[in-house]
């Protein structure tokens, strides 16, 4: 295809993850143990947990379903995420306390904050600060998560400053640049809310700073007090209205005892609690549009399939995510609507009324797209 071969082609990259964290005892496990279950349920896909605290979770979509009623494939099989449950923070965990820099360390690794927040009272589980209160407790997580980065970028600017006595002018302008960035932190805030200039940029992307990535609160809010989720969750989600951040609430408990029942109990405990439907789908979809995902679709003989792809991701990108093959030997893509293919019924009819388009390896691929690629090995 024109291609020299031996090429570097793009890496293929892993799915996506999302880490849980917080405070010890704010329901992280339960919520994980919830999704990692409750996951199983939504789809045919056979989930795998890697190990107790990675799990592939399944992302329910309608449109996958729309499809699959139309289609009628032997196998429907959802676009999944990663979830990690991450071990409960303390105050001092950027000087080391408690599980300290481990934690901090399994933060650094994923694309995105889930940050579970305990709002329910229960008298016999332990509360790490003495009383209930989501935002001082919320912003103990964060000044930890800030101080652990502004001792980073400290690192860097200190190694900036060595290059710049040697005479490297470029370090100087990083020096300056860092510490610009390093006043922005001490005074509370967050990097993603910080516009990091130039010549600083590729150090600091290189950081992975734990503040510059996206958050999505998470209310884990008592039984009692849905379906609202009460004043706790409240204050809570005007926290996370202030920054930006997304915000949940949901009964941890309750979405994991919802995966051990039928699903006729499941709809009736939901009722007796208020609720027209559970939280975890909620929460899961959420997460999926905080890694800032996009799904298209692919449609084989005998199988419906959701993939994950960031914003943005090419034809011959998406491609690759399916095969390496498919990505060098990329010749066209075949794209679809999802809409416009339930519309007409399968493929075959689609291709016949011209509905089908043809794109080429740049080609930007949207939300809902059915793609079908051709390539020649
Ligand atoms: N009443 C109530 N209890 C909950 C809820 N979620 C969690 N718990 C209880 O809170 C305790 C701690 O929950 P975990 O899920 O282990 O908390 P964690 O955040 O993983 O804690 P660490 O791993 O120690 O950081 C357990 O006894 C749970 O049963 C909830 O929604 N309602
Ligand atoms: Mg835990």
């Amino acid at each position: 295809m024109g291609r020299a071969a031996g090429t570097a082609l793009p890496p293929t990259r892993m799915s996506l993850a999302l880490g849980l964290v917080g405070l010890p005892n704010a329901g992280k496990s339960t919520l994980f143990n919830a999704l990692t279950r409750g996951g199983a349920t939504v789809a045919s896909y056979p989930f795998t947990t890697i190990d107790p605290n990675l799990g592939h979770v399944p992302v329910p979509d309608p449109r996958l379903e729309a499809l699959a009623r139309v289609l009628r494939p032997e196998r429907v099989v959802p676009a999944t995420i990663r979830f990690i449950d991450i071990a409960g923070l303390v105050r001092g965990a950027s000087k080391g306390e408690g599980l300290g820099n481990r934690f901090l360390a399994h933060i650094r690794e994923v694309d995105a904050i889930v940050h579970v927040v305990r709002c329910f009272t229960a008298g016999d589980v332990a509360m790490v600060e003495g009383d209930l209160n989501p935002v001082r407790d919320a912003e103990i997580v964060e000044t930890e998560l800030a101080a652990a980065d502004l001792e980073s970028v400290a690192r860097a600017r200190a190694a900036a400053a060595t290059r710049a006595k040697s005479g490297d002018a470029h370090a100087k302008e990083q020096v300056a640049a860092l510490q610009r960035l390093e006043q922005g932190l001490a005074t509370g805030t967050p990097a993603r809310r910080l516009a990091v200039e130039e010549p600083a940029r590729e150090i600091v992307r290189d950081l992975r700073l734990l503040t510059a990535k996206p958050v999505l609160y998470v209310a884990n809010v008592g039984e009692g007090d849905l379906p609202a989720g009460g004043a706790h969750a409240r204050a809570l989600r005007a926290l996370a209205d202030r920054q930006g951040a997304g915000f949940v609430a949901l009964a941890a408990r309750l979405e994991a005892e919802l995966g051990d029942l039928s699903e006729e109990d499941a709809r009736a405990y939901l009722e007796a609690v208020g609720l027209r439907e559970p939280g975890l789908p909620r929460l899961i979809q959420a997460s999926y549009a905080l890694l800032d995902l996009v799904s298209f679709f692919t449609v084989l003989s005998n199988e419906v399939r959701a993939w994950p792809a960031p914003r943005g991701t090419t034809a011959v990108e998406a491609a690759g995510k399916i095969h390496t093959d498919m990505q060098r030997g990329f010749v066209r893509a075949e794209v679809i609507g999802w809409e416009a293919l339930v519309a007409q019924g399968s493929l075959q009819a689609a291709r016949e009324h011209g509905a089908v388009r043809v794109e080429g390896r740049d080609y930007v691929v949207a939300d809902g797209d059915v793609v079908t690629f051709r390539f020649a090995v």
